[in-house]
């Protein structure tokens, strides 16, 4: 996936992340929605929130290090189908620093 044009980090959307901006690579332009994919372990299941915190590997595709934080999940079926604990892949809408999980499938060998 080509990258977003860049644009002005808002410090305010970054939820208290500390992301490390890498030389000649772009942030995600806060405003404009990307879809990526990634990899990572489920650290929390919260249903009251519909959110999933996960401990997930890098991100190329949004410029994302690796990090702990916490997902929205489009809708309340894929907070079923984790368990704290699990390896899963899983789909995203990026928005800026913040992340909507559209899928997750377990990532067990
Ligand atoms: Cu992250």
């Amino acid at each position: 996936m080509p990258h977003m044009p860049i644009g002005d980090m808002d410090a305010g959307s970054m939820n208290g992340m500390r992301m490390q901006p890498m030389p000649g690579m772009h942030d995600t332009t806060q405003g404009a929605q990307v879809n990526a994919t990634g990899t990572g372990v489920v650290e929390a299941v919260d249903q009251a929130q519909g959110a999933v915190t996960i401990k997930h590997q890098a991100i190329a595709a949004l410029d994302w290090p690796a990090m702990t934080m916490a997902f929205k999940a489009a809708n309340a079926e894929l907070l079923k189908e984790v368990k704290v604990g699990e390896k899963i892949g899983f789909g995203l809408h990026a928005q800026g620093m913040n992340g909507t999980l559209i899928w997750i499938k377990s990532a067990q060998p």
